[in-house]
């Protein structure tokens, strides 16, 4: 089963030659290394990225570059196994952590990437999608769904910094990936769907005959302090099963993005917990609270506001050390891979 196959050396130099004039390669001798037997070799190298060390580098980018020349004023994360300066976390993840500073605003675009936001620090920011303002405090998760409207701005007092995902890599793969950009919105005059329409899980606005279908993304925001309560609620009736909640659009029950996939996770202190490999690629948010990821054999100790990476088929050991709950978010891929019939799981 397992032959050994031909190299490119073992063939003559003249053939190898007539193959690269015509513009053809042999497939043998490459064949393992896009299939390799029994499971994927992951290129995606676990990391920890401590906010510790990011956020003041971060902080200097404000003082060094005015927001007029960012456009987007971002540090991202680069996967050491795609070498420095690769703009993805994972094959199909980017996170970046974008600083607004009071009184800036960051003009409007809308792109074919998705992407969503985590608020790791700071009051008073909000973003504007689609002409809804979605106030922005820390650890709410705010959508920008491909092709929507999208601005920031800052009425507070102190820098806001956040952490962007984007299924970039994935649009940039694609040859897909492009920008439109357009004046500041100047939004409605009214809370966001997640505050009026969407106001309590289980309940929907009523579809009229003579009303529009609802939006594709009908909520673009979920309010951090909904979903620790959630959380701990569930945490008290979840016996020993792991206290996971997943972001789903609420008007058709799927993932809330196309292709990226959000949990919110919660580890009591002391707690651990063995998730079954998955095909998936991940990067973790921590939320608050204090804890250990062990990733293929590799311990990362985590604080609040620390992200972290897990390449596909990673076998993680989480760990909650604190003397008060972790909370995590976990941001993955998914909602793509079920959409191409692929996603698989592994019992450890
Ligand atoms: C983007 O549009 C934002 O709107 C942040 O805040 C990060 C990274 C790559 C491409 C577009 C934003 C981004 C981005």
């Amino acid at each position: 089963m397992s032959t050994k196959l031909g190299t490119l050396e073992e063939l003559p130099p003249d053939y190898r030659e007539a193959m690269s004039r015509v513009g053809v390669a042999p497939l043998w001798p490459q064949m393992r290394n896009v299939l390799p037997h029994g499971g994927p070799v992951p290129v995606t190298k676990s990391h920890l990225w401590a906010y510790s060390d990011v956020r003041p580098l971060l902080l200097r980018a404000g003082e060094l570059t005015p927001v007029e020349k960012a456009e987007r004023r971002v540090l991202f994360l680069a996967d050491p196994g795609r070498g420095n300066g690769a703009m993805q976390a994972t094959a199909t993840i980017y996170v970046g952590l974008q600083l607004l500073l009071p009184g800036e605003t960051a003009p409007a675009h809308k792109h074919t990437p998705s992407a969503a936001r985590i608020v790791v620090e700071g009051e008073g920011a909000y973003t504007v999608v689609d002409g809804d303002k979605l106030p922005m405090h820390a650890g709410d998760l705010i959508l920008t769904p491909g092709g929507c409207w999208h601005d920031h701005g800052h009425a507070g007092t102190k820098p806001v910094i956040w952490l962007d995902a984007l299924d970039l890599p994935l649009f940039v793969y694609l040859e897909g990936s492009y920008a439109v950009e357009a004046p500041l919105q100047s939004p409605r005059n009214r809370p966001d769907p997640s505050e009026v329409e969407y106001r309590a899980a289980g309940l929907a606005p009523v579809r009229r005959r003579d009303r529009a279908m609802p939006a594709s993304y009908p909520m673009m925001r979920f309010p951090w302090e909904r979903t620790e309560a959630a959380l701990r609620r569930l945490a008290e009736h979840a016996g020993s099963q792991a206290v996971e909640l997943d972001y789903i659009n609420p008007e058709s029950g799927q993932s809330c993005l196309p292709t990226m996939g959000f949990t919110a996770m919660m580890l009591r202190p002391g707690e651990t917990a063995r998730p079954p490999l998955r095909s998936t690629s991940a990067v973790f948010h921590v939320i608050s609270g204090r804890g250990t990821t062990t990733i293929n054999g590799t311990t990362h100790a985590w604080d609040p506001k620390d992200s972290f990476s897990a390449p596909v088929f990673a076998a993680i050991d989480h760990k909650a050390t604190g003397d008060t709950p972790a909370f995590l978010v976990r941001i993955h891929d998914t909602p793509l891979q079920e959409k191409i019939g692929y996603y698989e799981e592994r019992a450890r």
